[in-house]
């Protein structure tokens, strides 16, 4: 790939000896987890495809666009509307924040004690590896935890960036009012950015297109609710990822197609671990490309994860905007009570997830609950212990994962999964 893309790369200023050395790495680590899984869907093979392409191909297509003057906006969290993107006629991405490859060079700017997931992105503007940075027009932040809010004045030296101002109590009066605020401010500057009016036409398509996505996504969520999973933890952890950088139409339909495989599995009894394996749903903090790791531990002790309460899961698509009334204002309102209902830990108090992780363990039959915090991630970490508390109330089994993306815990992780695996083992017996 690196041949054929080379001219591209260089038009949006990337660092072409880095970023080789960046896409050798990634094909290594996708080629040593991905590929040796047994009985995966032949459906996955778009979802491959799309992970071969993922620096090339996608890439092109945006800045193709770009040429005829459709913007691409770069976001970093599931608040940013992307309904309102697309409505403006612009293109929305997730940008890269999971993996160790950028972080020392984030860390010669950025004190070491931070989220991994903040230095990621962070370092991969900074040494202009992410191509999907690199092609973006525009970033939208978001004011949820303090250590992006703040890294987002920083970044801002280095490209174009918006914050919006999320609310942290989104069940008042009060704060739906100065989200929908945000919203219509953040409106005004796609507008200004792209050149091109949201109107309530446009808006309600856009509506439609996101809600199909968020629909396909809940499909395959529920498939994975079977007991045997038609699908690997991996594959579904993957197709959450790629929702962020594909085109939605098009993602729409692969998976969509990749479902109706998966209900004949269902149909046919097939799936993809033995039928009494443990039945994990991991909740937490965001997984972002190629942030493989939790996943690949557990599945290769034998147990499945069913579901991710997670932005890059279940946050992300469990809500739709209800596309009510006809003028954007009303729309904008739709926009507003749906994203609110999304339960980050920033939010305060926040007792929308914790009743959406028992509800997820009661649906997905779960055996146990592995709570994944990135390290520095105070909302997480201490929201952990509410949802610790709550499991305990209704004898579910949880274990805590702190960790960072470096492969150097991996063993103790391992160690600390298989012993939760016999807790459940003995628990299954009793
Ligand atoms: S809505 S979870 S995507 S903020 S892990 S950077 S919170 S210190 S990513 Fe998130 Fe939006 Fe919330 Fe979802 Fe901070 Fe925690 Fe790091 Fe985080």
């Amino acid at each position: 790939m690196s041949e054929k893309y080379i001219e591209l790369w260089k038009s949006i200023d990337m660092d072409i000896e880095k970023h080789n050395i960046l896409l050798n790495a990634l094909g290594q680590f996708y080629g040593s987890i991905y590929l040796p899984q047994k009985n995966r869907p032949q459906k996955m093979d778009y979802f491959n495809w799309v992970v071969s392409e993922v620096h090339g191909g996608r890439i092109k297509e945006l800045n193709d666009q770009r040429a005829l003057g459709k913007k691409v906006v770069g976001a970093f969290c599931v608040y940013a509307p992307e309904e309102l993107v697309f409505a403006a006629g612009a293109n929305m991405v997730g940008l890269c924040g999971g993996a160790d490859f950028s972080v020392p060079d984030a860390e010669a700017v950025l004190p070491r004690n931070l989220c991994p997931l903040i230095k990621s992105f962070y370092g991969f503007r900074l040494n202009r590896t992410c191509p999907y940075f690199q092609s973006s027009d525009l970033v939208v932040g978001e004011t949820t935890c303090d250590g992006k809010k703040k890294v987002y004045e920083l970044l801002s030296e280095l490209i174009p960036t918006y914050v919006i101002e999320i609310p942290h109590r989104p069940d008042t009066q009060q704060g739906k009012e100065f989200w929908h605020k945000e919203v219509e401010a953040f409106k005004i500057k796609l507008e200004e950015v792209t050149g091109n009016k949201i109107t309530a036409e446009g808006l309600k398509a856009s509506i439609e297109l996101i809600n199909n996505k968020r629909k396909a996504l809940k499909r395959l969520s529920d498939l994975r609710a079977h007991s045997p999973s038609p699908i690997s933890g991996l594959d579904g952890l993957l197709i959450n990822q790629i929702s962020f950088m594909d085109d939605p139409k098009r993602f729409t339909e692969k998976v969509n197609n990749l479902c109706d495989e998966l209900e004949q599995r269902v149909k046919d009894g097939v799936g993809v671990a033995a039928k009494n394996a443990p039945r994990i749903i991991v909740a937490g903090c965001p997984m972002a490309v190629p942030n493989w790791k939790l996943h690949s531990i557990v599945q290769a002790t034998g147990a499945t994860i069913v579901s991710e309460e997670s932005c890059v899961g279940t946050r992300y698509f469990t809500d739709l905007v209800e596309p009510k009334g006809d003028s954007v204002d009303e729309l904008l309102w739709a926009i507003v009570e749906k994203y609110s209902k999304i339960p980050c830990a920033c939010f305060t108090p926040n007792d929308r997830r914790i009743q959406s992780i028992e509800a997820l363990a009661g649906q997905f039959k779960a055996d146990g609950i592995i709570y994944y915090t990135l390290q520095n991630c105070h909302d997480y970490n201490v929201e952990g212990v509410k949802v610790d508390r709550a499991m305990k109330a209704k004898d579910i089994p949880m274990l805590k994962i702190e960790t960072d993306y470096s492969m150097g815990d991996a063993p103790q992780i391992q160690t600390r999964v298989e012993a939760f695996l016999e807790i459940i083992a003995g628990k299954k017996q009793a």
